[in-house]
């Protein structure tokens, strides 16, 4: 995981031969690495600009030096965006919470993980499949939900995906069950149904927790069109998908800094087990190594 943003970050902090870098060679090389691994260049800067700001007007740094600053300038931009609120332990039953994001980007896999997540933690749930758009969506959330035995309400493909969640919410409170998770459908961002759609759903099912679901090997494009797109329907958290086959590993970086929502979970793998809270420090022992990061937090 991460392994072109690790290898970047090697090869910058050997620059300079022996033990120390020049600043005026730093900037070139430390953004185009960045934007190399993922990072928008926005953010690049704004990186850059606060380790410059650490240096003051220093001609040299050494690597060990370079390396802390630059972890500190990293962390400053993720941490304010680490989630603290439990999901295990809303305070609300049934906590109802809605899916988003584009087609592709592993959505309805991650309801299934998070169905996993919670009823293994002794939490009952009940799935809507609310993506009544696309053809096989629906028998893919059952195949999935099966996998891990979590009931879905369902309907036939083409039916209101509101009122299928409205469904669930009705069956989830009726008999007690603690969340209800709806997954939602991913058509282009152009596609105004689609947005209308999703403000209907939100209306309908008045969800305490909306997550948009990112896969973090889009990259740039994507980012993009999310934010323009999902502008218009408001959302809580994000959760990132794919990490397992993502080398660059800096779209955390841009998410973070570009979408300003916490980070919950990160998606690790196709199975249902590969799901794991998401954590700053895990993120930055993954680029920096676990040597430093002992010593730092
Ligand atoms: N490697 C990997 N694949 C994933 C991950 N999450 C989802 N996928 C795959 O991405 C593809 C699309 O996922 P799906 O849940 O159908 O996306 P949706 O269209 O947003 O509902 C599927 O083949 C999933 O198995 C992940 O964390 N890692
Ligand atoms: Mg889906």
């Amino acid at each position: 995981m991460f392994e072109s943003f690790k290898s970047g970050l090697k090869k910058i902090f050997s620059k300079g031969g022996a033990d120390s870098i020049k600043l005026s060679e730093l900037e070139e090389s430390l953004i185009t690495m960045l934007i190399e691994s993922d990072v928008d260049l926005d953010t690049a800067e704004d990186i850059y600009g606060m380790l410059s700001q650490k240096l003051g007007s220093r001609g040299k740094i050494s690597t060990d030096e370079l390396r802390d600053h630059l972890r500190e300038a990293m962390q400053d931009i993720l941490a304010p965006l680490q989630e603290k609120s439990d999901i295990l332990n809303p305070g609300k039953k049934p906590y109802i919470i809605l899916f988003l994001g584009v087609n592709g980007g592993g959505k309805t896999t991650t309801v299934a993980k998070i169905a996993h997540y919670l009823s293994e933690r002794g939490k009952k749930c009940i799935i809507s499949a609310s993506d009544t758009f696309r053809a096989g969506a629906i028998e893919q959330i059952e195949n999935l939900a099966g996998q891990v035995r979590v009931e879905v309400m369902k309907q036939p493909q083409g039916a209101d995906p509101a009122a299928v969640a409205f469904d669930a919410i009705n069956r989830a409170t009726a008999r007690g069950y603690d969340y209800v998770l709806i997954d939602s459908a991913g058509r282009m961002q152009t596609n105004r149904n689609l947005l209308e759609e999703m403000k209907k759903i939100k209306r309908i099912t008045k969800p305490d927790l909306t997550i948009l679901v990112l896969d973090s090997l889009t990259g740039q494009d994507a980012i993009n069109q999310a934010t323009t797109f999902f502008s218009e329907v408001s959302y809580d958290s994000v959760i990132v998908t794919k990490l397992d086959t993502d080398a660059r590993g800096g779209a955390i970086i841009s998410i973070a800094s570009r979408i300003k929502k916490p980070i919950i979970f990160i998606g690790t793998g196709q199975k249902m087990d590969d799901l794991m809270p998401f954590s700053v420090s895990w993120y930055m022992e993954k680029i920096f190594g676990t040597e430093k990061a002992r010593n730092s937090t």
